[in-house]
């Protein structure tokens, strides 16, 4: 309990802080015309201004970086803060990035390097973790606390360095301390490629950015979750974002909040003929988004990162974590029509001892796709559903352009998992992974004590580790979920391919197993009461977390620690700088210069 009233102190402290930061709205601008990929707008990296401050306006077409015979070191500032915003009417803080929500497009070629100051003034802790960047020889800058990093404590910053080496795609970027990522430090990151396929199919390209929103912080909703005998589910939120825009209804908001109705949709604006490719990232804590664009089709051609042969569809379920990049033509009659960011209800459970049950939440969220020279007020009609509910996308949809095979081999390592749900001995919800919660110990990552030589196999209990050592092996994880709850599954440092889906009553049978054509990507649902088989190489040394993405879950313990060749992994040396953090982390705790810090240190060091 005194864990609980320390987190509802820090949100009142935090009200009256936040009451004096300045909103910051302002967003570069970019001309739209100058745009078409033939003439890229050039992004001049100047060497002697390292740490180049960006922001992004998600509703203009993205600036390319020019190709470069060379890789090239992208310098870029990224300055954690929190400031109000009214993402959808309702005026709350927002862990933001260079002051914006989410934070600001990251942009690299495939194989540069990308060295990213993270400057932390949330008066929080904080961690970025790059998803779907396999980090190899670069485990520590993987961005998981406990796993992989000591937090960044509050006024240091931390240099995070890595190389995009053969990677290409859509990906994103988020805190993983706590559920801070909900609170808004989120936003998305590119890799393009000269060699891509798609490149000539299309004039422009733009980002959407998906996400759930609620009106209470994380500090206010986590305490809730854990408290002893809690009965509900999930929180549900109170609105879908659309690129950080939404809408909420304020007669429902609490009085004395500040609260504005009818605030302006998220427009994406076209021309008559020209094709646009959207990258759409689920970047929310926990719903499932379905993305269409009424009278327009969606052809996808990539997924996490992984071209497909091309398919056309209506309407795109995304899960939390996952990435697709459509293209569409705007071949329809100039005019205004809906974009549809839906939250599907179907896959949000609820009972009425959930958080927030009785929300005022729309869970159809909309935005307006605009042909240049269009009056009209859109009143497109909503395509019919093609997909099946709370699934990924069908497979039939997610052709590697060319198959990938090197996962039909001999399986090296297979590692059998159970996902549960049970209650501790205070009667405080927990997941478990056989049987056994995570916890995080903040103050010495895994990493660290393999670098010290401690022998995975003697790591404490509770960190969930599962130890891979053949050297270029094929690892084999099968995940039964034994609780009715669908779990969108991510895997830090590493695409799996998918052997087999299993529903609910379905028999593990191996013959199935797609060996031949499998789906490729990072993160994928278990449905619920079904399972699951995947396999990947076992070729990059580190301590890689394997979690579900439903941040409630993450913070009920549903989280593995996969130890990969352990012996590679300890002759390697973290950066002083890192393994600095975690005296820092520990100075920090000791020191009460600041109030609202000390509260938040002492709060964590119960969970250290
Ligand atoms: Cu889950």
């Amino acid at each position: 309990m005194k864990f609980n009233i320390k987190r509802i102190l820090i949100l009142f402290i935090l009200l009256f802080v936040i009451g004096s930061v300045a909103i910051e709205t302002s967003v570069q601008t970019v001309s739209g015309d100058s745009l078409h990929l033939k003439d890229y707008t050039n992004e001049i990296q100047n060497l002697n201004e390292p740490y180049k401050f960006i922001k992004t306006d998600y509703f203009k077409p993205i600036t390319h970086l020019s190709f470069t015979n060379k890789p090239v070191t992208r310098y870029y500032q990224l300055t954690l803060k929190k400031v109000k915003m009214s993402p959808d009417g309702f005026e709350r803080p927002v862990w933001s990035v260079n002051g914006q929500h989410p934070g600001p497009l990251i942009q690299a070629n495939k194989g540069d390097r990308l060295v990213l100051n993270v400057t932390n003034n949330f008066d929080d802790p904080a961690t970025i973790h790059w998803h779907g960047m396999f980090q190899h020889g670069t485990n520590w800058y993987d961005g998981v606390p406990g796993q992989t990093q000591c937090p960044i404590p509050n006024d240091v910053s931390l240099v995070y360095n890595f190389s995009t080496t053969d990677q290409h795609g859509t990906y994103w970027y988020h805190s993983h301390f706590f559920a801070q990522y909900v609170d808004g430090l989120r936003g998305s990151l590119v890799v393009h490629d000269p060699d891509d396929p798609y490149l000539n199919q299309y004039d422009f390209e733009y980002l959407v950015v998906l996400s759930d929103w609620h009106h209470n912080t994380t500090g206010v909703l986590l305490p809730l979750q854990d408290a002893p005998g809690y009965s509900g589910l999930r929180p549900i939120p109170d609105s879908p974002l659309i690129s950080g825009l939404g809408r909420y209804n304020c007669t429902a908001a609490p009085p004395g909040s500040k609260c504005k109705s009818n605030q302006p949709l998220a427009v994406y604006n076209v021309k008559k003929n020209k094709k646009y490719r959207f990258r759409i990232i689920n970047s929310s804590a926990d719903g499932v988004f379905v993305f269409s664009i009424d009278q327009h089709k969606l052809k996808v051609i990539e997924a996490d990162g992984i071209y497909l042969k091309p398919t056309i569809i209506k309407k795109l379920p995304v899960a939390v974590g996952q990435r697709y990049s459509v293209i569409v033509d705007a071949n329809q009659p100039v005019g205004n029509y809906f974009i549809r960011g839906t939250l599907d209800k179907r896959c949000t459970p609820i009972n009425n001892a959930t958080i927030n049950f009785n929300s005022a939440i729309d869970w159809n969220g909309l935005g307006i796709l605009h042909y240049e020279g269009a009056i009209n007020k859109p009143n497109s009609k909503e395509f019919d559903d093609d997909f099946t509910p709370c699934r990924d996308l069908d497979k039939k949809h997610l052709n590697p352009i060319k198959p990938i095979t090197k996962y039909d081999g001999h399986v090296t390592d297979f590692v059998n998992i159970t996902i549960t749900f049970g209650r501790d001995k205070n009667q405080r919800l927990k997941a478990l992974i056989n049987n056994s919660s995570f916890v995080p110990q903040m103050n010495d990552p895994t990493v660290n004590k393999i670098t010290r030589d401690i022998d995975a196999k003697d790591l404490p209990k509770e960190q969930n580790s599962v130890i891979f050592n053949h050297n270029g092996g094929i690892a084999e994880i099968y995940v039964k979920n034994n609780n009715g709850a669908d779990h969108p599954f991510h895997m830090h440092g590493h695409v799996f391919a998918i052997m087999y889906v299993g529903e609910k009553g379905e028999v593990h049978d191996k013959s199935k197993y797609n060996k031949r054509n499998p789906v490729v990507r990072d993160t994928l649902t278990i449905p619920g009461n079904g399972f699951v088989v995947i396999r990947f190489i076992t070729d990059n040394p580190g301590v890689w977390a394997f979690h579900c993405h439903i941040e409630w879950h993450v913070e009920l313990g549903m989280v593995l620690g996969i130890i990969e060749l352990q012996d590679t992994l300890k002759k390697e040396t973290i950066p002083e700088d890192v393994v600095a953090l975690c005296l820092e982390h520990d100075l920090q705790k000791r020191t009460t210069r600041k109030m609202l810090n000390s509260i938040v240190i002492n709060e964590i060091r119960s969970y250290d």
